[in-house]
């Protein structure tokens, strides 16, 4: 059932499955359309299998979760024909206003950014009427330009739909080519670490600062574009990066092994602070570690070995759990001084996922169990607002380090396993089964029950010291992302059913009569008679990543769980789905 390409993909290439593949059965008897978006069914990879084996669907459950997906379908056409009406070809719709605006060089960011997702969602008239418009893009602009923002979105945009659209478009591919090529100058730094800033016009950089989010997030899209394109140049300035982060040092001003302050400076090449943080400003270039792993299928250790080393870092010191809770907390950490902020942020919400997969890749078990304590704080800070979003950032002062040992345990249990230390008479509290209200153990992921009743527990009350920093809400992606990597792990619903209660509040919230908006305050309740004032606590602001990210992630958490499987495709940080595949290291670095 799986797709054979109607073009020659080079290096993605044959054998039989090595595991049995994901199991979805169809809802009616007839055959299943091929689809790139089952990936290639002749991909046999070395590393363990990432999904959970799905068992078959009921039929009612199957109606509820085709339901649910085509609502976040037409959630996404909603705000796709709102940017077409009103700023199609701009990089983004200002959605109270109904006016353009052109953060990223006016090339058309919100078009280039929902290509995968229009192909996704099988939106094939609007992806082919955004076509003649791709070879027009002018990327000389007399401005500074994000070289990040460029990659993940522009380039990574280019590349995802040119292999979902079974690589019959050219101009994708010639496209992201012309960009990796105006950047490209933007490397020649003394450190090869790229500015943060470029003008394409002025060859110039705007200064020397940059972050490690930054320096740490072209890996895979310049392995990606060699790969295509079958020029190594693109290959090797990503990998001298990753060799440079993997030899620093304390001379670099590197405190913890792995873990990576977020400031640098590309002409020392050496970080300008000591803080290290996989939320704002250092996030994807942890993630990148793993996923170039994934995406080479295993075939460079060294990556593996980073990421293994920040992770364990991480987990020794800047992971806190909250006691009495099962939740856990990623703020930033001091490396010099070795001290933790009792902040995090929405962006920390990709770490979940992160984790789950590299658990279920590396086999490190502990991982799953850390990934899913922070996807429940992350999916606390939305359940417990007023307006079922969660604020941007968020502090809980009273935490204790994370423990393995005591983490997830109520005071009670703990007090019973020193009274059984004490006690010979007494039988291990652990050996004795938890009563109903024991409330912060966490019930072991489960097969796959499938339910259309399925109940949430109630959310519980805000631990003591909690509070609100930013109370905005932007459209961001990370929860769903980790929901979405999570239910094709576990197959556990739970996972879901946050995802669809999410979907709902956006839609209540953040919808405006042209597309969606940003949130002010999520914390604000609507005052009476605010009841038809829909804009009250909106922002005229909507982010590209709603289409590329929030909505693509959403869809697929109710999508049939071969649809763009986790076994064929790796995400980049911007949720554009790369295919998986056999590579050819040799040919790439040794031309
Ligand atoms: C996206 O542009 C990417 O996910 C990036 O890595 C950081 N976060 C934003 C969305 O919040």
């Amino acid at each position: 059932m799986l797709t054979t390409p109607t073009k020659e993909i080079p290096v993605a290439v044959v054998a039989t499955e090595k595991k049995k593949a994901p199991v979805y059965t169809a809802p009616t008897k007839a055959p299943v359309k091929q689809s790139i978006l089952l990936g290639f069914g002749g991909f046999l990879s070395k590393l363990p299998q990432i999904q959970h084996n799905f068992s078959p669907e009921p039929r009612e459950y199957t109606i509820q979760r085709e339901a649910r997906r085509n609502a976040v379908k037409t959630s996404f056409i909603h705000g796709w024909t709102g940017y077409k009406t009103y700023a199609m070809g701009h990089d983004e719709l200002k959605p109270l206003t109904n006016r353009p605006s052109d953060p990223f060089g006016g090339w058309g960011a919100t078009m280039i950014d929902s290509l995968s997702t229009l192909l996704i969602m099988e939106l094939n008239d609007e992806y082919a009427r955004i076509m003649p418009r791709i070879s027009k893009i002018n990327f000389k602009v007399d401005e500074d330009i994000s070289v990040f923002e460029s990659i993940i979105r522009y380039l990574g945009g280019f590349m995802s739909a040119y292999e979902l659209g079974e690589r019959k478009q050219d101009s994708l591919l010639q496209k992201a080519e012309k960009l990796a090529i105006e950047l490209l100058p933007a490397f020649d730094t003394p450190s090869g670490l790229p500015h943060h800033l470029w003008n394409p016009v002025q060859n110039k950089p705007n200064n020397r600062e940059t972050l490690i989010a930054e320096v740490g997030t072209v890996q895979l899209e310049f392995m990606m574009l060699s790969q295509l394109t079958g020029n190594p140049i693109y290959g090797q300035k990503a990998q001298a990066i990753t060799d440079f982060l993997d030899n620093m040092g304390y001379e670099h001003g590197l405190y913890i092994k792995g873990l990576y302050p977020t400031a640098m400076d590309t002409h020392q090449g050496r970080f300008k602070n000591a803080i290290s943080s996989f939320g704002a400003m250092g996030d994807s270039a942890f993630e990148y570690f793993l996923k170039e792993y994934i995406l080479m299928d295993g075939r460079v250790p060294q990556y593996a070995r980073m990421y293994i080393q920040s992770i364990n870092s991480m987990k020794k010191h800047m992971l806190r759990q909250v006691p009495g809770y099962d939740l856990l907390l990623l703020p930033p950490y001091d490396t010099q001084h070795m001290q933790h902020r009792n902040s995090m942020d929405h962006l920390t919400c990709f770490v979940p996922g992160m984790l789950a997969m590299g658990s279920v890749t590396l086999n490190e078990p502990e991982d799953m169990e850390i990934a899913k304590g922070l996807l429940e704080t992350c999916v606390f800070m939305y359940r417990t607002t007023e307006t079922g979003l969660s604020p941007e950032t968020w502090s809980i002062p009273k935490t204790v380090p994370y423990n393995p040992l005591t983490y997830n345990k109520t005071k009670t249990q703990l007090a019973k396993l020193r009274d059984w230390w004490y006690n010979d008479e007494l039988i291990n509290p652990l050996l004795v089964q938890p009563k109903n209200g024991s409330e912060t153990v966490r019930e072991e992921t489960k097969e796959t029950e499938y339910s259309t009743k399925y109940q949430l527990p109630p959310v519980k009350q805000r631990p003591d010291s909690l509070y609100f920093g930013d109370k905005r809400y932007l459209l961001r992606p990370e929860t769903v992302e980790s929901l979405f990597i999570m239910y094709r792990i576990t197959g556990d619903q739970k996972y879901q059913e946050y995802g669809w209660e999410i979907y709902e509040s956006i839609e209540k919230w953040c919808k405006t009569k042209s597309a969606y908006a940003s949130i002010r305050n999520v914390e604000r309740k609507r005052e009476d008679g605010d009841e038809e004032d829909e804009e009250f606590n909106q922002i005229d602001s909507m982010e590209t990543f709603l289409f590329a990210e929030t909505f693509k992630y959403l869809y697929l958490l109710f999508s049939p769980p071969d649809v763009i499987s986790l076994d064929k495709f790796i995400f980049n940080t911007e949720a554009h789905p790369f295919l998986r595949k056999q590579w050819n290291w040799d040919r790439i670095f040794k031309k």
